[in-house]
């Protein structure tokens, strides 16, 4: 019978029009498998194919993808498929990865695939709401004006703490230096630490830090819940006078994200995006979807800052954290860029190593890096910031610490490795 076959998918002569969404994919065909056949129903399942050939005719537009490139093997290759606009519903972040992340990721024809990397055309980008602020958080927030990254902290131990305690260490973390409060990613609202409690106390304190210190100081309540909930702690974040709210953006899901980032532009308050389970994607090399896919998915759902790992440094694996820094900084039809946040095991020592490779216009997030020193919270958050003033006005670590006392000590404690 004619009609749609796995063929149909295989062009190596076509040149993917403008308006196409080009997807790289890594895949390892399965046992049996020639490379062609195996992209063709890449390009088929993630499109309008099935395991049968399938008849069209009237009263059908043609809306599939197409494997247009291959570099590899049998036993493993780089396929690039484009996929018409015509595919995909415009400003829908659930629907577009529906196809392009969806049942072939399950595909008995491949060992493994990997969603590598995409790139976006002009109208589905414009389709998005991207951020609001991105890394303009840092002049428009802060009214940083030097040289030197924002700072963040978030209460260790991660849960447990009650709300006065929690503001309590907050409040000496403003005091010590940091910029910016975090809610870590498994405190929401429980009974030992309830949301509105927390975010009236921490307000509070944060508003004498900013006395004290004459400097501007901010803090992110985690407000990830079902939709509805997260929507109610957004207003109720911003009637309380917050700039931010943070978002685990995984674990609440992408259709969540985008409806959270409109409610947020209603008030005027940026998102600090966590990516909780991001490593159930990206952490096997060959399977799951790339953290610089999920930080490209992450741009147009429009959260303005983004957890994008430590170059290498700390007690977390990562992706290619310059890479994907670098691409959250490109230029995208407009689109504004994402404040990169590097964060997960990071103490003062690590700073200059961590500065090299990121460059200065990012968040630095330390948790037991500030609150495991030795003189504690208060000394941590001296620490952190000695490293990182002294970084700016081109001084080495050792003769920042020279001058701080606190970072001397944390160095002793944890090196500088
Ligand atoms: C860091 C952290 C962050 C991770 C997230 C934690 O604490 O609060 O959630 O860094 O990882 O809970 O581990 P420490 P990533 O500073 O005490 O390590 O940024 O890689 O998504
Ligand atoms: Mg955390």
């Amino acid at each position: 019978m004619a009609g749609i076959t796995y063929e149909d998918f295989l062009d190596l002569s076509y040149e993917p029009d403008e308006s196409d969404l080009v997807c790289t994919f890594r895949i390892a065909p399965a046992e049996g498998m020639d490379v062609e056949a195996a992209a063709s129903r890449v390009a088929s399942e993630s499109s309008n194919g099935t395991w049968a050939a399938l008849p069209t005719g009237e009263g059908f537009t043609d809306m599939g993808a197409t494997t247009f490139d291959i570099r590899g093997s049998d036993d493993s290759a780089e396929v690039d498929v484009a996929y018409p606009a015509g595919l995909f519903e415009p400003g829908s972040m659930p629907q577009i990865l529906s196809c392009i992340a969806g049942n072939i990721m399950g595909m008995k024809a491949v060992d493994t695939i990997r969603l590598a990397d995409c790139q976006w055309p002009e109208a589905l980008v414009s389709s998005f709401a991207g951020p609001q602020f991105g890394s303009s958080v840092r002049e428009e927030i802060f009214g940083i004006e030097e040289d030197r990254p924002i700072l963040a902290t978030v209460p260790k131990p991660k849960v447990g703490l009650s709300t006065d305690r929690h503001a309590e260490v907050g409040y000496e973390a403003w005091l010590g230096g940091v910029d910016l409060l975090k809610d870590d990613e498994n405190l929401t609202d429980q009974s030992f630490n309830p949301y509105h409690d927390r975010l009236v106390e921490s307000l509070a304190l944060r508003d004498d830090a900013e006395d004290e210190t004459g400097e501007k100081k901010s803090y992110l309540i985690n407000v990830t819940a079902d939709t509805n909930t997260m929507l109610e702690r957004v207003d109720l974040a911003a009637e309380e006078g917050c700039e931010y709210v943070m978002v685990d953006v995984i674990t609440t899901g992408w259709a969540a994200v985008q409806t959270v980032r409109e409610r947020c532009e209603d008030h005027g308050i940026a998102i600090h995006a966590h990516r909780a389970m991001h490593a159930a994607f990206d952490r096997l090399e060959n399977h799951g979807v790339s953290m610089r896919v999920l930080a490209q998915i992450s741009r147009l759902c429009g959260v303005d800052q983004l957890h994008t790992g430590t170059a290498g440094l700390g007690k977390l694996a990562n992706e290619d954290t310059v890479g994907i820094n670098d691409w959250m900084r490109s230029e995208l039809y407009g689109l504004n860029d994402v404040l990169p946040v590097a964060s997960g095991g990071l103490h003062p020592g690590l700073i200059p190593d961590l500065l090299d490779a990121t460059g200065t216009n990012v968040c630095v997030q330390a948790g037991g890096g500030i609150h495991g020193h030795p003189d504690g919270t208060r000394a941590g958050a001296a620490a952190l910031r000695a490293a990182v003033d002294g970084y700016a006005a081109g001084k080495s670590l050792e003769e920042s610490a020279d001058d701080s006392p606190e970072l001397a000590t944390a160095i002793d404690e944890w090196g500088t490795e």
